[in-house]
C-alpha cells in the first residue's frame, strides 16, 4: 500500500509541476503506458491471496483513475495557456485606422491617346486596330518600301527570325483595312509600334495615331484642313502650323508637319515637328485593289507620346515606362 501511495504522491508532484504537452504525454506513459508503473503494479496482483488482491487492486485502479484525471486536467491548462499566449501574440487592434485608399488614374499616354481619337471621331474617323505581330508584306512591301531600300533601315525593325516581324507603324493596320472595306475610306489606326531606338525621345515601344482617308476627290488643302483642326482642338489654342516637304515611301507628295510653339522659358518661339502626312502613293492604293485612276487619298501619323510630352511639359518619354507614382500623380 505504501508502494501506491508513494506513486501517486510522486506523480501528483510531476504532473502539477509539469508545465509542457510533450513533458506530460511522457508522464502519462511512465504510468499508465503498457509498461508503466501503474500497469507493473496491477501485473502483481496475480501472486496475491484474494483479500490482499481485493484492497491493493482498488487503491491501484483508484491511483490509476486518479493520474489520468489529473492528466487530462493538467493538459486542458496548458493548452488554454498556449491558446491565451497565441491569442495575445496574434491580436489585432481593431481601432487602428485603415492604410487608406487612393484614386487611380489613367496614364498619360492613355489619355493623350484617347484625345486624339475623340478629336479624329467628330472629323468622322473610324477606329481600325489590328495585330502588332506583322509581315514583311504588310510592314513595307505593301506600302512601298522597295527592297533593300534604306527606309527601312530607318526603321530598325525587330525581327522573329521567321518573316515575322514587330510592326515599325501602324500603317499595316489601314492595308488590311482598306482591302477589307475599299474605297472611300475614313480611319485612324491608334495602338503600339516597336523600333529598336533608346534614348530620351526614343524608346523602344510606343504608340502611333496614324489616319487615312481615300475618295474620290481629296485634295492636300483637305489634308492641312483637317490637320489643323486637329492640332488647335489638341493644345486647345489657335496654332501657327506649316507643312515642310519631306519623304516617306509611303505618301507622294510628302510632308512633315510643324507648329510655331512658345517654350515655358520665355525664349523666341521656334518651329516644332509634330506629325508626317502625305497623298497616298499610287503604288499603295493598287497593293490594296484600290483603282489609283479613279481614287486619291491622303494619310498622316503621329507619335503618341511626342503629343503627350509636348501637352504635359515633359522633357524626357522614358518617364512615361518608368512607373515612378510621383511622376503619375501628377497626372490624376
Ligand atoms: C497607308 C498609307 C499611308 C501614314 C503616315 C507619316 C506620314 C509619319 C511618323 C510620325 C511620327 C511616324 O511615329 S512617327 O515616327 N509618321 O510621318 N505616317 S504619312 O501613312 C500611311 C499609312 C497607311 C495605307
Amino acid at each position: 500500500m505504501d508502494s501506491v501511495t508513494q506513486l501517486l504522491e510522486a506523480a501528483r508532484a510531476a504532473i502539477a509541476e509539469c508545465g509542457d504537452a510533450r513533458e506530460l504525454d511522457a508522464l502519462r506513459v511512465q504510468y499508465l503506458g503498457k509498461k508503466g508503473e501503474i500497469t507493473a503494479l496491477l501485473k502483481t496482483l496475480g501472486g496475491m491471496d484474494p483479500d490482499e488482491r481485493r484492497s491493493f487492486g482498488q487503491a491501484v485502479n483508484e491511483a490509476k483513475a486518479e493520474v489520468a484525471e489529473r492528466v487530462n486536467a493538467r493538459r486542458a491548462e496548458i493548452e488554454a495557456g498556449q491558446m491565451a499566449e497565441r491569442l495575445a501574440a496574434e491580436r489585432v487592434d481593431v481601432t487602428l485606422p485603415g492604410r487608406g485608399e487612393e484614386r487611380g488614374g489613367l496614364h498619360p499616354v492613355t489619355r493623350a491617346m484617347q484625345r486624339i481619337i475623340e478629336i479624329f471621331a467628330h472629323l468622322g474617323f473610324e477606329v481600325a486596330t489590328g495585330p502588332e505581330v506583322e509581315d514583311d508584306y504588310y510592314n513595307f512591301e505593301s506600302l512601298n518600301f522597295p527592297a533593300h531600300h534604306p527606309a527601312r533601315a530607318m526603321h530598325d525593325t525587330f525581327y522573329f527570325g521567321d518573316g515575322r516581324l514587330l510592326r515599325t507603324h501602324t500603317s499595316p493596320v489601314q492595308i488590311r483595312e482598306m482591302q477589307k472595306q475599299g474605297a472611300p475610306i475614313r480611319i485612324i489606326a491608334p495602338g503600339k509600334v516597336y523600333r529598336s531606338d533608346y534614348d530620351q525621345t526614343h524608346s523602344p515601344m510606343f504608340h502611333q495615331v496614324e489616319g487615312l482617308l481615300v475618295g474620290e476627290q481629296v485634295t492636300m488643302s483637305d489634308l492641312k484642313g483637317v490637320l489643323q483642326t486637329f492640332v488647335n482642338a489638341f493644345f486647345e489654342t489657335s496654332l501657327e502650323m506649316r507643312f515642310r516637304p519631306s519623304y516617306f515611301p509611303f505618301t507622294e507628295p510628302s510632308a512633315e508637319v510643324d507648329i510655331a510653339w512658345h517654350k515655358d522659358d520665355g525664349s523666341d518661339p521656334g518651329w516644332l515637328e509634330i506629325l508626317g502626312c502625305g497623298m497616298v502613293h499610287p503604288n499603295v492604293l493598287q497593293a490594296c485593289g484600290v483603282d489609283s485612276e479613279q481614287h486619291i487619298g491622303y494619310a498622316f501619323g503621329m507619335g503618341v507620346e511626342r503629343l503627350a510630352m509636348l501637352r504635359y511639359g515633359v522633357t524626357d518619354l522614358r518617364q512615361f515606362f518608368d512607373n515612378d507614382l510621383q511622376f503619375l500623380r501628377q497626372f490624376r
